[in-house]
């Protein structure tokens, strides 16, 4: 994998890239799909590509593990084999997952315990074991198992975690230098920066992650309950020392605003199930602001879905229609909001992007924040 930075914003710390992995180059700041099962929910392949212009997509570790399992991907050849997507994939570890959805999850030295939440079958999370499954998965980028740690542990707490996930962070930098990958294209790991809300556990973190001259670098444990000026905080703090020369990769986050204020503080990739799962919910978002489809005012409103919107659904749908359907509990419902939301986060990154290229980044990001806000 390799990473070019293009462009520097002279204001800000907001940067354009290109990364080239060998399914295909991603163009930065990027918004990657989630696809925890192997399937961006209720969104074909083809539309991901062609309509949404999805450049990278996510899988999940601790879901693919539990089911289809890891035997069957490796009959398939793969993640991209079974799924049919061809462009590049990026799987995180199974270490948020198993803190926020396993069962009788218990942590130590060697791993973490836990029961699955769909049969409460028995399993270990070894960094060692995580590695050889991303291995097995098969995707571009895979993420080093880490403690999540919550937003609001205390000091200690968090002091405790950072120590277990830098001591298997080095188990999987030695598991996954030791081992190849199993498909014919490489894999790159992504070490994670962690350390709550506490600026020297940040400090730490980002200096050992730094120190494993990665081919790009995570930063994990925020948008988990701490106050969004915290979050932006850290995000100063880490990526301060993160190198500048390769890709930083903000986990789990976030709304439109989020996203773009953390462009502003030099992040370049991005996941989160928001405008999926808010999607499904009736929630669109789009630049003047959100949009509850279920909302009664929708009902004659005849005009397309997103007069200014860049996905096809946009303009052959009324909204009248989207609310009918959200009414109805229709499935295209759900197609639609995930296909619209996807589209715009999709244009809200490549529009930062355009803007960082063109030398007015902040001028516009700072009129974006404010129309994101509203409720329409
Ligand atoms: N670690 C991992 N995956 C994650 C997170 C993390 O801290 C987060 C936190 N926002 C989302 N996904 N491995």
């Amino acid at each position: 994998m390799k990473f070019e930075l293009q462009y520097k914003d002279t204001k800000t710390n907001a940067r354009a890239g290109l990364i080239t992995t060998d399914h295909g180059v991603i163009e930065t700041p990027i918004f990657m799909p989630v696809g925890t099962q192997g399937s961006v929910k209720a969104v074909h392949m083809t539309e991901l590509k062609e309509d949404i212009k999805a450049q990278i997509i996510l899988g999940n570790t601790y879901h693919l593990y539990l089911r289809p399992g890891i035997e069957i991907l490796k009959q398939a050849g793969g993640l991209h084999k079974f799924n049919s997507w061809n462009g590049p994939i990026l799987t995180d570890s199974g270490g948020f997952q198993v803190f926020s959805l396993a069962e009788n999850r218990k942590l130590h030295e060697e791993g973490a315990e836990f029961r699955s939440h769909i049969d409460g079958s028995k399993h270990l999370f070894t960094p060692e074991k995580v590695m050889d499954i991303e291995r097995t998965i098969g995707a571009d980028i895979i993420m080093a198992f880490d403690e999540c740690c919550p937003g609001d542990a205390d000091y200690n707490y968090a002091k405790e975690s950072l120590g277990l996930t830098e001591r298997w962070l080095d188990r999987c930098f030695n598991r996954f230098n030791s081992t190849d990958p199993m498909y014919g294209y490489n894999q790159s790991l992504f070490p994670i920066v962690q350390g709550c809300v506490y600026p020297d556990l940040r400090i730490r973190a980002a200096e050992n992650v730094a120190s494993k001259g990665a081919d790009g670098n995570a930063i994990g444990g925020l948008a988990v309950g701490e106050p969004t000026e915290k979050m932006y905080e850290m995000i100063e703090v880490v990526n301060d020392i993160l190198p500048k020369d390769k890709p930083r990769y903000l986990m789990g986050v976030g709304t439109p605003v989020n996203l773009l204020e953390a462009i502003e503080r030099g992040v370049d990739m991005f996941d989160c199930i928001m405008p999926t799962r808010n999607g499904r919910n009736g929630q669109l978002f789009t630049k003047y602001g959100t949009m509850n489809m279920r909302n009664q005012k929708w009902e004659n409103d005849f005009s397309p879905l997103d007069t200014e919107g860049t996905s096809y659904v946009d303009s052959l749908y009324s909204k009248a229609y989207v609310r009918h359907l959200f009414k109805t509990n229709e499935l295209l419902g759900l197609q639609i909001a995930s296909i619209h939301n996807l589209a715009f986060y999709l244009w809200l990154v490549g529009e930062a992007r355009k803007h960082i290229i063109a030398g007015d980044f902040s001028i516009w990001k700072s009129g974006m924040v404010t129309q994101l806000s509203n409720r329409l």
